[in-house]
């Protein structure tokens, strides 16, 4: 029907197991009227109707669960949806007894309670006539935050989480994961003072002390606030997804809407020191792009003549630094960006909200879709491209977002069987990861760290080393490098004194 599905996933099981991988993050799948892609729930308890049923989840599991994959389901308790019975009935009454289970504020002056802002553009209020106040939302208006403060909320919370820890889930990431301490009189929103109190509370109720995976999204924590969530007390998350190294293209102090070319010593600075910083406390993930980022060959490597060696270079840098690397669907294929001509072809709810802000502000149309093209949420949302039949083989109706017009050359089946595609070069680093305890273990040292076109690094463990060394850009750098056995590289044969243009070499030493 155009519409990704359950049956869809289970139908692929076999090809992710081909990839390698051991766990399936999938975004919400749970009921919801789809204001934000499935981030508004309006039943945390059952299915989406578009993506199937329970059966059909419970299905899943035992399938992924059979071949070794563990599926972790996105935990979105910041906010439900407005169409959540909790809302429905807080919204009826000031008496309703999940009234508190929100956040209402009395109008100041006639107008709302401060200034706070929601992420999606304009207040974070809104106004309800029936009650004479206005409920919080720092994402759209359909998704009311929740209120941590409500020990009662938080205990419906925790009997949700685990009906699916029952079901034999491998574990959860834990959407906005920062914002459930906000104090909205004072305008806090992220790392609020009460915020470690609940996750640990959370932790203890439900995960905790059980083999699950937990992974929380922070996108405005800094390296001591990150820290506090993934200490070695297992007290809170497994670990954490933080953003830092993808703002390193957009204008300093602005969103990322704000262009700017990539400052690359920044880039390479910042993850050196993240990888330092967990080397005997916590862990990293390491990614590059999700469902809320462009692209990741789009943004850090090239679309043109060398789509295929920046992909690879992209993949071997981040497989081989120490932490769990996550996969956004089609990256394994180097799916890259889309740039519809209309507004009207965007889905998202971010975007769509974008436009008109900046278009509002009296930036011209063209200006504004520049950063769309380059960082709108839409760019890692169309169609994944099977091959290249209609739609590329996503559906045989029109899908709900326009398949990006390059799937008939960028697509599973034509990387599958050819031994040098994007795809079986990921096969080969998870495969490699696999096998070598180094490269989980291994101490991080960056080399050339000021270095302006390449990114260096090594791995050592006892007598074993690897060698990384990565060219980020489109030229020839000359450079010596090491005599090292090769494990893994993305051209055929290797100079000894010059890196091609995104050349990514694996050299070993034992
Ligand atoms: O996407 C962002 C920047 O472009 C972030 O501000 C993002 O909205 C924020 O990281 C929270 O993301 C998560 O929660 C949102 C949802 O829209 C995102 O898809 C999700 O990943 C609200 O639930």
């Amino acid at each position: 029907d155009g519409i990704g599905d359950l049956r869809g996933i289970i139908e692929k099981l076999d090809y992710l197991q081909l990839l390698g991988i051991d766990v399936i993050w999938l975004s919400p799948t749970f009921k919801s009227p789809n204001d934000d892609n499935g981030y508004d729930i309006s039943d945390y308890e059952d299915i989406m109707d578009e993506f199937g049923t329970m059966a059909d989840l419970d299905e899943l599991l035992l399938k992924a669960n059979n071949i070794g994959i563990k599926i972790l389901l996105d935990l979105v308790v910041n906010h439900s949806s407005d169409e959540h019975k909790w809302f429905i009935s807080a919204q009826s009454s000031k008496d309703s007894e999940y009234r508190d289970y929100y956040i209402w504020r009395d109008p100041v002056n006639g107008a709302a309670p401060n200034e706070l802002q929601s992420f999606f553009f304009g207040s974070a209020w809104e106004f309800d006539y029936a009650s004479n106040q206005y409920y919080m939302h720092l994402f759209s208006k359909k998704q009311p935050d929740l209120n941590w403060e409500n020990p009662k909320m938080r205990t419906d919370i925790y009997k949700m989480m685990n009906f699916w820890i029952d079901k034999g889930i491998g574990g959860f990431r834990i959407d906005t994961a920062e914002l459930y301490g906000k104090v909205p009189d004072e305008m806090i929103t992220a790392n609020g003072p009460l915020l470690h109190d609940y996750i640990k509370e959370m932790n203890k109720e439900t995960f905790g002390r059980k083999d699950l995976l937990t992974v929380g999204e922070c996108w405005a924590s800094t390296l001591p606030e990150v820290m506090k969530y993934v200490n070695d007390d297992a007290s809170e998350f497994s670990m954490v997804f933080e953003f830092e190294h993808l703002c390193f293209d957009h204008v300093p102090g602005k969103d990322k809407w704000h262009l700017s070319p990539l400052d690359f010593i920044g880039l390479k600075a910042n993850i050196n020191k993240w990888q330092n910083n967990f080397e005997n406390i916590g862990w990293n993930s390491l990614f590059w792009n999700n469902h809320d980022t462009a692209r990741a060959v789009s943004r850090f490597g090239n679309t043109g003549k060398y789509w295929t060696e920046s992909a690879k270079m992209l993949a071997t840098l981040l497989h081989c630094l120490k932490g769990t690397p996550y996969i956004y669907q089609g990256e394994e294929i180097g799916m890259t960006n889309i740039a519809f001509e209309s507004i009207h072809d965007y889905r998202d709810i971010e975007t769509i909200n974008f436009y008109k802000s900046w278009t509002d502000e009296g930036h011209s149309p063209d200006e504004t879709m520049q950063s769309i093209y380059a960082k709108s949420r839409d760019n890692s949302r169309t169609p994944m491209q099977w091959n290249n039949s209609n739609f590329g083989g996503f559906s045989q109706a029109e899908p709900w977002i326009k398949v990006n017009p390059n799937f008939a050359t960028i697509n599973v089946e034509s990387q599958v069987n050819d031994d040098n595609s994007i795809f079986n070069h990921y096969r080969k680093l998870i495969q490699l990861r696999k096998e070598m305890d180094l490269l989980v273990f291994g101490k991080f040292e960056m080399i050339l760290s000021e270095h302006s076109k390449i990114f260096a690094y090594t791995r050592t463990q006892g007598d074993e080393k690897i060698t990384v060394y990565c060219n980020f850009t489109s030229d020839l750098v000359a450079c010596t490098l090491p005599t090292d056995r090769i494990l893994l590289s993305n051209y055929k044969e290797c100079l000894s004194d010059t890196l091609r243009p995104y050349e990514a070499i694996i050299f070993y030493n034992k």
